[in-house]
């Protein structure tokens, strides 16, 4: 019998959540085979509505969820906790500048930090969706000294799964055709969705479509997909989002396979020429838990300068938010 997992989830109560927790109570990220106990946050005018997603996942009698804590504390919900979705978040409302987005969020992740860093499992991995992901996720790491920074990773996995669909989609083919497709940098209008080293059924992606299309089609698509999608649905990604943080969170759980990476925003180590210290998304491999950054790829002209844009954007939002840390 496995030892059950402790699964911390903030926003529990919300649109993604809504879309995870039934599919983690299926074990999508961890197995089938595995119980885990579910932690759920919420601030505390949420508690009713998240008392009636908890009578739900009850209502599903899984054979896998052993028991649900629900809180509005994160010292509560992160005791103990091997793995972190933190979603919880405060969402741009009309007329909110950016950097007003960031202050208010800034202050939930840097007590999510802290809280993490004293009561949480040393091997946590911590997750970070809410917006701006990359950023949060710098925050609460820098707020939880004791761990170590290889324990955070914010989520690019919906950009990098776009991207596959967007390529699948062109060149006619099945998503699971397409590998090593790349998101470099910010959760945000500047990422760099590159397809330099993806290949469609084992050949050059570019070698399949025209520079134009990967430029002018491509590029901006998967940079505004959110967008497009906020305009169709009348509310952001969810369904998408939550499949994303799962398959993130799985992937870093069981490891990629071997003829693959997928991307995720990890601590920069200078690798690239990226600014050290930076939360930035690159091409990762990870193998018993462990996140590395794929090595040696080569970058063109166009590319470096996609890939500063993005870089410049993150400098920004760190030194928007220094003072936490
Ligand atoms: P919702 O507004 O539906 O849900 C957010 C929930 O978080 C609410 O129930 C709220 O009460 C709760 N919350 C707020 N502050 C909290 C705190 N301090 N502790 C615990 N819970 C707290 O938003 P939803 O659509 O679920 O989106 C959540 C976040 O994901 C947003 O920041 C959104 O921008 C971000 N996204 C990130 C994506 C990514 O790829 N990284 C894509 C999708 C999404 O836009």
């Amino acid at each position: 019998m496995k030892v059950p997992l402790h699964i911390a989830v903030t926003g529990a109560a919300g649109q993604i959540s809504y879309s995870l927790l039934f599919r983690l109570a299926a074990g999508h990220s961890f197995g089938k085979d595995q119980p885990i106990v579910l932690h759920l946050l919420e601030v505390p005018s949420a508690m009713p509505a998240l008392e009636g997603v908890v009578m739900e996942l009850n209502d599903c009698a899984s054979p896998i969820v052993r028991s649900i804590i629900m809180t509005d504390d994160p010292f509560v919900a992160f005791k103990n906790i091997d793995h972190a979705f933190l979603i919880g978040a405060r969402p741009r409302t009309l007329g909110m500048a950016r950097k007003d987005l960031l202050k208010v969020n800034a202050e939930i992740f840097s007590t999510q930090g802290k809280a993490l860093n004293a009561v949480a499992n040393r091997n946590v991995k911590v997750l970070v969706t809410g917006n701006p992901a990359n950023t949060n996720a710098l925050i609460a790491l820098k707020n939880a000294p004791d761990l170590s920074p290889a324990n955070f990773s914010s989520m690019s996995r919906l950009d990098h799964n776009r991207a596959i669909s967007q390529l699948a989609e062109k060149c006619g083919v099945l998503t699971t055709d397409i590998k090593n497709m790349t998101v470099w940098g910010n959760h945000s209008g500047t990422q760099y969705p590159d397809i330099h080293y993806a290949t469609v059924r084992g050949q050059d992606a570019l070698s399949l479509v025209d520079d134009n299309w990967f430029v002018n089609n491509f590029i901006p698509t998967v940079q505004e997909r959110g967008e497009a999608v906020i305009k169709a649905r009348g509310q952001s990604s969810a369904g998408s989002a939550a499949n994303a943080a799962l398959d993130q969170m799985r992937a870093w759980a069981l490891g990629t396979p071997d003829n693959d990476w997928v991307s995720m925003g990890v601590l920069s180590d200078g690798s690239y020429d990226i600014e050290k210290g930076l939360m930035y998304s690159f091409p990762v491999t990870v193998e018993d838990g462990e996140i590395q950054i794929v090595q040696g790829l080569n970058i063109n002209e166009f590319s470096r300068h996609r890939m500063r844009v993005t870089e410049d954007e993150l400098k920004q939002e760190r030194d928007a938010v220094k003072h936490l840390f």
